[in-house]
C-alpha cells in the first residue's frame, strides 16, 4: 500500500454500527473483490471491495470477514480469513498480510487462513438462523460480471437452504452515508492531492497542449503524493468535448480561445475526491465564457448552502433547478415562455444542465448513502452544476466536495482549490 495505515479504531466503530443493526442469531459475510483477468496471464490491478474494506481495512484479495454478534463462543463474533502467506509467495508476489498484521490493520483478534473457512463457517451456521448476503443495490449499478460475493451467495444458498436470508446492503447504505471523522480526513487528504495536481497544470496549460499531457501531469502529481492515481477515469475535455458528458478519450489538442473542462480527482487510501474545474487554454476567459462561468459558480455556491441536515434530496434538486433556470434566463439562453410551458418531468433548464447536482462521495466516487430520507450531518456530497453550450463550442462545470455539518454550515473540502476567475487567470499568467 502506498498510503499510511489507517487507525483500526475506524474499522472497529464501523463493525459495531453494522452489528448493532443485525437480526438475532445472524451471520454476515463479506468477500474481497476478485482480481479480474484480461487475457493470457494478465490481470486488472486489484481494487478492494469497498464494503469489506470499510468494515475491516483489509486491502487484499481473497479475504473474508465474518460477523456473528450472537456466537456462543465470543472468539467467533468477529472473524477474519486471509490468504495463507509463505516464503514462496513473499518472493514472487511480495509479502501478503500475516495473521498479526491482519489483526493490527483490522482490530479483529480472530484471524484464520482462508483454507479454514469452510469448516468454521459450517460450524457457525449450525448455531445461526439468518445469513446476511451482500448484494449490490446501488442506484446506478449495472453489473454483468459474477463477483466473488455472487459466487459465495450461490454456494451458500445451495449448502444451507434452511437459513433465512437478509440483506447487508441497506445497513451499509445507511452507515456508510454518514462519515466518521477519520473518513472525512481521508477524503480531505484526497482533495489536497487533487489540489496539487490542479495547481501543477495551471502553470503548464497553453495553446497547443494535448489533453493527455494534462492527464499525465495530474497523475504524476497524484502518485508522488502517495495516491494510487485517479479515483475515477478522468475527463479532460477541451472545446466542444466538454459537451460530451462522459468524454474520456482525452486525445485532442487544446486550441487557443477554447476552454478545458477537467473532471479529475485523486484517490487516497481508497477514499475518493471528485473535482471539476474549467479553465481557458490561453489563460484568459472571453467575455462570454466568463459570464457563463460566473453563473455556474453562483449556482454552485448557492446550492452548497442548501446542504444542511434535514434537507430533502428531491427538493434540493428542484431548488437547484430553479436557481439554474433563473441563471439561464439572465444569460438569455432561456426565455420566460420556455419556462412557462415546461414539462415537470423535463424542465426547460435541462436543455443546458442535464445531469444531477450532487452525489454521495466516499470509498466509492458515487458512494453509498440514502437519497430517499433527509440529509444528515457528516454526509459528504459533491456539488456540480454545469452549463453546456454546443452551439458556442464550450461547456462549463464546477464541482467541489462538501461535508454537511450539524450546525448547518457546510464545509467545502475543496475551498483551497482555485475557482474564482481572477485567481485562475493570475495563476495561469504568473
Ligand atoms: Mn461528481
Amino acid at each position: 500500500m502506498k498510503y499510511d495505515q489507517i487507525d483500526k479504531a475506524l474499522f472497529i466503530k464501523n463493525r459495531k454500527k453494522f452489528m448493532a443493526r443485525m437480526k438475532p442469531k445472524s451471520i454476515a459475510v463479506f468477500n474481497s473483490n476478485d482480481i479480474y483477468p484480461i487475457s493470457a496471464d494478465s490481470t486488472m490491478p486489484f481494487k478492494q471491495h469497498s464494503d469489506i474494506l470499510y468494515l475491516s481495512g483489509i486491502d487484499q484479495e481473497e479475504s473474508i470477514l465474518l460477523l456473528f454478534p450472537d456466537a456462543l463462543d465470543k472468539k467467533y463474533r468477529q472473524v477474519l480469513f486471509v490468504r495463507e502467506t509463505n516464503a514462496h509467495i513473499a518472493v514472487w508476489e511480495g509479502a501478503k498480510l500475516d495473521k498479526e498484521q491482519a489483526r493490527s490493520v483490522s482490530g479483529i483478534e480472530t484471524v484464520y487462513w482462508l483454507s479454514d473457512f469452510d469448516k468454521i463457517f459450517f460450524s457457525l451456521m449450525t448455531e445461526s438462523e439468518v445469513i446476511y448476503f451482500n448484494t449490490n443495490e446501488h442506484y446506478r449499478q449495472a453489473v454483468e460480471t459474477q463477483t466473488r460475493e455472487d459466487r459465495f451467495i450461490i454456494k451458500t444458498k445451495d449448502e444451507f437452504p434452511g437459513h433465512q436470508v437478509a440483506k447487508s446492503n441497506p445497513i451499509l447504505q445507511e452507515i456508510r452515508g454518514e462519515k466518521e471523522k477519520e473518513e472525512i480526513d481521508l477524503i480531505k487528504r484526497a482533495c489536497e492531492i487533487t489540489e496539487k495536481g490542479f495547481r501543477r497544470i495551471l502553470g503548464f496549460t497553453k495553446p497547443g497542449i494535448w489533453e493527455y499531457e494534462l492527464e499525465a501531469e495530474f497523475l504524476h502529481e497524484f502518485i508522488i503524493n502517495r495516491s494510487k492515481g485517479f479515483a475515477y477515469t478522468p475527463i479532460i475535455a477541451s472545446g466542444n468535448n466538454a459537451n460530451v458528458l462522459h468524454y474520456i478519450e482525452n486525445n485532442k489538442q487544446c486550441k487557443n480561445g477554447d476552454l478545458i473542462l477537467m473532471d479529475v480527482g485523486a484517490e487516497y487510501a481508497n477514499y475518493c475526491s471528485d473535482m471539476t474545474r474549467t479553465i481557458p487554454v490561453n489563460g484568459r476567459f472571453s467575455e462570454r465564457q466568463r459570464q457563463v462561468y460566473e453563473a455556474v459558480l453562483k449556482v454552485k455556491n448557492e446550492a452548497t448552502q442548501m446542504l444542511i441536515p434535514g434537507a430533502s434530496w428531491t427538493e434540493y434538486h428542484e431548488e437547484v433547478g430553479k436557481l439554474m433556470t433563473s441563471a439561464l434566463i439572465d444569460l438569455k439562453l432561456l426565455k420566460k415562455s420556455d419556462v412557462d410551458n415546461e414539462s415537470k418531468d423535463w424542465p426547460a433548464y435541462k436543455k443546458y444542465f442535464m445531469h444531477g447536482t450532487s452525489h454521495h462521495l466516499g470509498l466509492d466516487t458515487h458512494d453509498y448513502g440514502p437519497i430517499k430520507t433527509p440529509m444528515k450531518a457528516n454526509m459528504v456530497f459533491t456539488v456540480e452544476p454545469g452549463i453546456y453550450l454546443p452551439e458556442e463550442g464550450f461547456g462549463i462545470r464546477l464541482e467541489d466536495d462538501v461535508v454537511i455539518t450539524s450546525n448547518g454550515d457546510p464545509v467545502n473540502l475543496m475551498e483551497n482549490i482555485p475557482i474564482e476567475v481572477d485567481e485562475i487567470e493570475s495563476l495561469m499568467n504568473g
